[in-house]
């Protein structure tokens, strides 16, 4: 689908067109399009042009720019911007906290062409003083230019991964491929990654590399051969390309996976038995003779283990429980049976029930749990108690036309500042599932937020701990909290930690999944739906989940409705029955 790219275009073209000062209607109108495309879970290619007007803020003229896009994968106003403006002034807006407004200033007062401009007017003191520009606004641009620093080594799974998708469905529709690969930390599901590593077969390997360093999201190539191709793409991510002998294909994809530490613990496993394996194959020690390598599964039964998933590939002990027979098998995107995190238009969702159960529908679920905002988030239009009911009334009623499908009531309740919740019980306990999270404080106390934490695990009525640490990955570290004290709690009380599956968050960690294993657990995955595209980041969540070894029995939410329901009310009850035993 090309829809987000389609809002990524018009995104540019209206930070080009307000460097340039143009008409601000014209402007707000390719913003408001960006967003509406981007949030569409239909394909905008298959839209017939009556269909793309209805969206809205889309005219004619919009509609003349995605019929362009879609042809020629270019839009002609899109190149002539980029003609009059530097490419570089991008890069600057791409600073957090600088806007079109300061980067115009900055190009028509200072000469300003690109960041290293930006840096040297910074050290040479000459940035505070340009009009509009005071001194507390030079120190966030420095702090905003350190950041983008950081963020730009390691970049969000949820970025790399279309962008490695988008490559190789190109690079298949229009090379001579045999087989082609994603490896690396992508294959790995590593929650950021610091490059793209593709891997194909081809007859014609210069063909290939010719139509990769000439698709349009090259920026810059880096390298061109026959063997290896590397480019850099606008966003500023290095993808490599290597063409490799069909007969060495597996031996290439095992070794390009990774991890490192894997690898060397397998190559000294294989020494060991007088074996020897690199990127082209498996070779006996003694006489140097080839004994595989055109499939990957061939390395791994060379050193009798069995398969090992990539998402374990990190030296973790997966070989060794491969070697003992003890692998788990681990829990699979089709075992998830619904979504226990969703947000709609009652608070700062895009959709109605209508919109979401279809959409829940055609993953395949079984339920979904609508899981608005409690009052205290204002901004989010949060929910308060008569909301609430009107809502409990409005699925109960919804519910009764559905078959085979059922919306589970629920709310994401907010832990306040002093860790009460920000709903009574009484309107809490008619609810089928209660998500409870942080949204506020992130800078309190380590004791202050553990606190928070288990003055929530412990209110009977709460299922689920939602983002568990509050991360947002490469914008907001996780706040301090002693996660050991947390899940100690929640195990005692059979309450769920959620991985938070959309992109940007991965919160719990793969880390931190593991750990809640240790702990005994239950899971849940969820993505924090706010409009039903976001359905599709499951795959995160259970990737997250994988990496930290979960298997189908550890995920509440491959439950069949009706045990899901029966889980949560026993949590409930238990809790009751041991809080009534005490006193
Ligand atoms: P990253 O940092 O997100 O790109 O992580 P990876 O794992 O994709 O690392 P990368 O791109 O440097 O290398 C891809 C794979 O190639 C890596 O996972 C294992 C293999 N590899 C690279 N360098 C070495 C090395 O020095 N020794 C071994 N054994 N394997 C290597
Ligand atoms: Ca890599
Ligand atoms: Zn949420």
């Amino acid at each position: 689908m090309k829809n987000q790219q389609i809002a990524a275009l018009f995104n540019e073209i209206a930070s080009l067109l307000e460097i340039k000062g143009e008409n601000p209607f014209r402007i707000r109108a390719y913003q408001r399009a960006a967003v509406n495309i981007g949030g569409l879970t239909q394909d905008v290619a298959a839209m017939a042009d009556e269909e793309l007007r209805s969206i809205p803020g889309i005219g004619p003229d919009l509609v003349g720019r995605i019929r362009e896009f879609l042809g020629e994968e270019r839009v002609a106003l899109h190149e002539d911007l980029k003609k009059e403006i530097p490419a570089g002034l991008l890069d600057i807006l791409r600073v957090p906290g600088v806007g079109p407004k300061t980067v115009k200033t900055l190009y028509e007062k200072a000469e300003v062409r690109g960041l290293d401009d930006l840096e040297t007017l910074i050290r040479e003191g000459n940035l505070a003083g340009l009009p509009g520009i005071q001194r507390k606004a030079e120190e966030n641009i420095r702090k905003g230019i350190e950041m983008l620093h950081r963020g730009r080594e390691r970049n969000p799974l949820g970025k790399a991964m279309p962008i490695a998708d988008d490559i190789v469905r190109k690079l298949r529709a229009k090379t001579p491929l045999g087989r082609i690969a994603v490896a690396g930390s992508i294959r790995r599901w590593k929650e950021t990654v610091k490059d793209i590593d593709l891997l194909a077969t081809s007859a014609r390997p210069e063909k290939v590399m010719k139509v990769f360093t000439s698709l349009p999201v090259v920026r810059e190539v880096l390298e061109h051969g026959t063997k290896k191709t590397s480019i850099l793409t606008a966003e500023g991510i290095q993808v490599d390309l290597r063409v490799v002998a069909e007969s060495s294909f597996g031996a290439a994809l095992q070794h390009f996976t990774g991890s490192k530490e894997h690898n060397i613990k397998l190559r000294e496993m294989a020494r060991r038995i007088g074996l020897k394996i690199n990127e082209y194959g498996i070779f006996r020690e003694n006489d140097e003779m080839r004994i595989g390598g055109r499939r990957e599964g061939e390395i791994y039964t060379a050193l009798g283990l069995p398969f090992i998933p990539p998402e374990l590939r990190e030296d973790g002990g997966e070989i060794e429980a491969g070697s003992e027979g003890a692998l788990p098998r681990l829990l699979t995107v089709e075992e998830i049976r619904g979504d226990l995190h969703v947000h709609t238009r009652w608070s700062d969702g895009g959709h109605d029930l209508d919109v979401l159960v279809q959409a829940a529908k055609k993953k395949g679920y079984q339920y979904i749990a609508i899981t608005d905002h409690s009052k205290g988030l204002g901004i989010a239009h949060g929910l308060d108690e008569r909301r609430l009911r009107d809502q409990i009334a409005l699925i109960d009623e919804t519910n009764r036309t559905l078959t085979g499908f059922r919306i589970l009531k629920g709310v994401e309740v907010d832990i306040r500042g002093d860790g009460t919740l920000d709903l009574p019980d009484g309107v809490l306990g008619e609810l089928d599932i209660v998500v409870a999270s942080i949204h506020s404080g992130f800078r309190q106390s380590r004791e202050k937020i553990t606190a928070r934490l288990l003055s929530a695990v412990r209110n009977p009525l709460v299922g689920v701990i939602a983002h568990p640490t509050g991360r947002l990955l490469g914008e907001r570290d996780p706040y301090d909290v002693d996660m050991e004290a947390v899940f100690r709690e929640a195990a005692a009380r059979g309450v769920a930690m959620e991985i938070n599956a959309h992109p940007a968050r991965l919160d719990l960690s793969d880390h931190h999944v593991r750990m809640a294993k240790r702990y005994r657990i239950p899971l849940v995955i969820s993505t924090d739906a706010h409009v039903n595209g976001d359905f599709d980041y499951m795959e995160y969540g259970v990737a997250t989940a994988r990496r930290g070894w979960a298997v189908p029995g550890d995920v509440l939410n491959t439950l069949p409705c009706s045990s899901l329901l029966k889980r949560l009310r026993s949590g409930r009850n238990r809790e009751v029955r041991s809080l009534g035993r005490k006193t």
